[in-house]
């Protein structure tokens, strides 16, 4: 009798343990699949090349087949050199709370920007965009679908180009916390739900010159001669007496061989 108990205690335990391997199969696999049909968001700018002075606007678009999500949390990088966040406004979706906001209801842009505490050539603009309609005082409807960031974007932001270069505008995402980054959030029976499963893709662009900026003698070609001019100051500071800011065209306070390579840059280029 003894061996047969013993046979039956060892079946026993081992479909016990089939049993919570089953278990923590499928848990494993709920999570993945969570993770699988999280929601994306992405950005899309208004201009791949602008001039130094011009706007541009970049679109916040969200992509989300499974879940409705009830609020995202936008927050991007980008180099307060070249660019600075001049306004943000809503798209015409059903979130309709653009925050910050300031006491009088209108968006607080001072609130939403700051320099990055570690690179004081960064700067994060964070805000965010929910269910609510404050002017109606209530709730609005969750969204779920493809929100097109350039047709169809649940927010717009404008920036005001500064100087010439190469602007990266990026994504702050973690993968952590529902308030420190990025963050796609639905809101099922009361139960918030951090959805966004990567990383999304950032935007970059040009900022340039303006062609009568870089063209010196007016002659409507950025020619040979434009160069001439430039390279004539090369190695002078802001404070020589031959330093002349016309010709600091990325207003870094010196004539340099950035400043030359921009006009070569452009050689030939007529001017409208
Ligand atoms: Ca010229
Ligand atoms: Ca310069």
């Amino acid at each position: 009798m003894r061996i047969p108990l013993l046979l039956a205690a060892g079946l026993i335990s081992f479909s016990v343990f089939l049993l919570l391997g089953a278990v923590l199969a499928a848990l494993l696999n709920r999570a993945k699949a969570q993770n699988n049909t999280g929601a994306t968001l992405s950005l899309a700018s208004s201009a791949t090349t602008v001039q130094v002075g011009q706007t541009f606007t970049v679109g916040v678009g969200l992509n989300s087949p499974v879940s409705q999500i009830s609020g995202v949390d936008v927050m991007l990088s980008y180099n307060n050199t070249l660019t600075d966040v001049t306004d943000a406004q809503l798209g015409n979706t059903t979130l309709k709370l653009l925050a910050p906001q300031t006491d009088t209801g209108q968006f607080d842009l001072a609130k939403a920007v700051r320099v990055d505490a570690t690179d004081s050539a960064k700067s994060i603009l964070h805000l965010g965009v929910a269910s609510f309609d404050l002017a109606a005082q209530q709730p609005t409807a969750s969204i779920s679908g493809n929100f097109d960031p350039a047709t169809n974007p649940l927010a717009k932001i404008t920036f005001t180009a500064k100087k010439p270069g190469k602007v990266n505008i990026d994504w702050q995402f973690d993968g952590v916390g529902v308030t420190s980054d990025s963050n796609a959030v639905s809101n099922d029976g009361g139960v918030t739900t951090e959805v966004l499963s990567a990383a999304p893709a950032g935007v970059t662009l040009n900022v340039i010159q303006a062609c009568s900026a870089i063209d010196f003698n007016g002659n409507k070609n950025i020619d040979i001669q434009d160069i001439q001019q430039v390279a004539a100051l090369w190695n002078t500071f802001s404070g020589d007496q031959n330093y002349n800011s016309l010709y600091d065209l990325d207003q870094n306070g010196a004539i340099d061989i950035r400043d030359i390579q921009m006009v070569a840059g452009r050689w030939l280029e007529v001017c409208p």
